[in-house]
């Protein structure tokens, strides 16, 4: 009896979703056709009730525009039920050459301003799109939103160039914004965790297809770290696919950010936008944390629309889920975050623009930010938020964070043969989701991680914005990888969550906050590598994105150095080679790395 309560309770979320939208809409599918005449597969769910007009909210997507219970992965139909429920028109497309849609994929492909005749890329299927839907969707209201997660809310943020006068208000949420800083790689290192996902975007189908014509390899192994390691360079891999995966070809034919990467990155085309726009991201959002907040950022300063940011405690896409307890890892956050985001936020600000006045004034703020350390919400009327001040903090010996330069170093030997993992527990995945506020107990106590830390805090240290690191190098090689990660050290008595597996507890708790990492070749250029001098003292720059986030009185803020990062990120032979992804085993070389006393982090402290 009980197994089938608690079966009843886990299915009816979801079947109470489908059984509204059953109950309220009706679905058709059509092929709209393109201005090069190529028909995009588009599922309208519209509602019964035909007394009222509505908006139209829509989702593109490579995923496939089929919801949940069709095969497909969505938990529910649209944005979230407090939409549903209030009557909107919703509308999943399946771009171009993907799915059902006719036409060649081409990922992430790249924005062609001043189109000619029928030039086409993903803003005049947008625009076509929005066009024939407002004049052919019955009791439609005129006014169209767009969302999306993702890799659909790449399209999201794509809808807002050359957009329709019919867009209104779009939410790119995890919104992939450039391949080289996000999802794929960071920074030029090449996110080898991410491997098998290439198999996605790899294939090409041959006519429309309702199932997915790619498969993912069968690797054998359910241990990421040792798989990997096994297989040696990059090279290796090619075996596990059986026939060209274009994209794995397109990675590593193109490992420095040359023209094909630039060309597919939206950011630099964000400017004059005219729909009112809410960017969403998870402050531990492993796949998409550039996209987001760079998307937020270049808007805010080429535009003069609306233009909004919400940061929650969130891995990649938590926010659209029906989860009560928002924890990431053994870290707790609070009870129904996400619900709260979709009743209070996300329904507000399409309300408010596709049914409202739809003018500047939603009631919502600027900023709408979690604080991952005080574990509340915070609003400001900018973000960063005024008020935050640079603050200067210096690599010291002994461990320290000191608040002067020192004139020496600490050194490390980097081995390649036994990388820092960058978890305790490798699993093989489809993309890395859950490491982000992981436990650092294990890498501070390794050989080959430097640690600098605070005294126990004797106040509140508030940090909101991004991250500056200047590290001052030198290596016995000619190329290295520099990883910067931020911890929050727990007190011995921190209390437990019900979250926290039964061996580990919350006393002293290395909590990671941020971490970035900078393949060392581009640290004057992501187009021109250059390799090291051994030995002599060299200037590596990195950002890590932003965070908002208390260290808590009776913390202490920690600093940790470290040059490989395990298979998160692909091996740095540290020796210079033109192309990493065709290294051959014997350039893995163990070096000695240097990081002088000089090095520091510029942290936005907020009063
Ligand atoms: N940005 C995510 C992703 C892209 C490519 C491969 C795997 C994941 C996403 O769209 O979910």
């Amino acid at each position: 009896m009980r197994i089938a309560f608690i079966l009843f309770l886990l299915i009816a979320p979801l079947a109470t979703g489908q059984n509204y939208v059953t109950e309220n809409y009706e679905k058709t599918e059509v092929q709209i056709t393109m201005r090069d005449g190529i028909k995009l597969h588009t599922t309208i769910y519209s509602p019964k009730d035909k007394s009222k007009s509505y908006p139209i909210l829509m989702q593109r997507t490579p995923y496939s525009s089929r919801p949940y219970g069709e095969g497909q992965m969505r938990s529910r139909i649209g944005p979230n039920e407090y939409l549903m429920k209030d009557g909107y028109i919703i509308v999943y497309q399946d771009v171009r050459g993907r799915w059902m849609s006719e036409g060649v994929y081409d990922n992430m492909r790249a924005y062609i301003p001043n189109k000619k005749g029928d030039q086409v890329d993903e803003a005049s299927d947008t625009y076509d799109t929005i066009d024939w839907l407002v004049n052919n969707v019955s009791n439609n209201s005129g006014k169209v939103g767009v969302w999306g997660i993702s890799y659909p809310g790449f399209y999201a943020t794509y809808s807002l160039l050359d957009s329709h006068p019919a867009l209104k208000a779009v939410s790119p949420q995890a919104c992939i914004g450039d391949f080289f800083f996000d999802d794929f790689h960071h920074n030029g290192a090449y996110l080898l965790s991410y491997w098998r996902a290439t198999a996605v975007f790899g294939y090409e189908k041959t006519e429309p297809s309702s199932t997915s014509w790619y498969q993912f390899p069968d690797l054998g192994s359910t241990d990421q770290y040792q798989f990997f390691l096994d297989n040696g360079p990059l090279k290796n891999l090619d075996k596990y696919y059986k026939e060209d995966n274009v994209f794995w070809q397109q990675l590593k034919d193109h490992p420095n950010y040359d023209e094909f990467w630039r060309s597919r990155g939206i950011i630099q085309h964000l400017k004059d936008i005219k729909p009112a726009v809410m960017v969403v991201g998870g402050l531990f959002d492993a796949e998409d944390l550039y996209g987001p907040f760079e998307t937020y950022e270049k808007i805010e300063q080429r535009s003069n629309n609306y233009n909004t940011v919400v940061f929650g405690p969130w891995s990649h896409g938590d926010w659209a889920r029906a989860n009560e307890r928002q924890a990431i890892g053994n870290v707790y956050f609070g009870d129904n975050i996400s619900d709260h985001f979709q009743k209070d936020i996300e329904f507000n600000f399409f309300n408010h623009f596709l049914k409202g006045a739809a003018d500047g004034n939603s009631g919502l703020p600027e900023a709408y930010m979690f604080d991952s350390g005080s574990r509340e919400w915070k609003t400001y009327d900018q973000w960063p938020p005024a008020g935050a001040e640079r603050k200067r903090m210096y690599l010291g010996a002994d461990q320290q964070l000191a608040l002067s330069a020192g004139d020496a170093f600490q050194e490390f030997v980097s081995d390649p043969a036994k990388p820092v993992p960058y978890s305790e527990d490798v699993k093989m995945v489809f993309t890395p989701r859950k490491y982000m506020t992981d436990d650092q107990r294990f890498s501070a106590r390794r050989t080959d991680v430097l640690v600098y830390e605070t005294e126990v805090l004797e106040e509140d240290l508030v940090l909101t914005g991004d991250i500056l690191t200047r590290l001052n190098v030198a290596t016995t090689g000619t190329d290295a990888d520099w990883i910067v990660k931020v911890v929050d050290v727990y007190p011995p008595d921190a209390e437990d969550y019900q979250e926290t597996q039964k061996y580990l507890k919350m006393g002293n708790y290395h909590m990671m906050v941020r971490s970035e990492v900078m393949r060392g070749r581009f640290r004057n250029s992501f187009e021109n590598p250059e390799a090291f001098t051994p030995g002599q003292k060299t200037a590596v720059d990195l950002k890590l994105q932003d965070v908002h986030h208390t260290f808590k009185k009776g913390h202490k803020l920690q600093i940790q150095v470290q040059s490989t990062w395990f298979p998160l990120i692909d091996l740095n032979p540290q020796t210079f080679v033109p192309n990493i992804f065709k290294a051959d085993a014997s350039d893995f070389q163990k070096q000695t790395h240097q990081v002088f006393h000089d090095s520091y982090v510029e942290l936005m402290v907020k009063e």
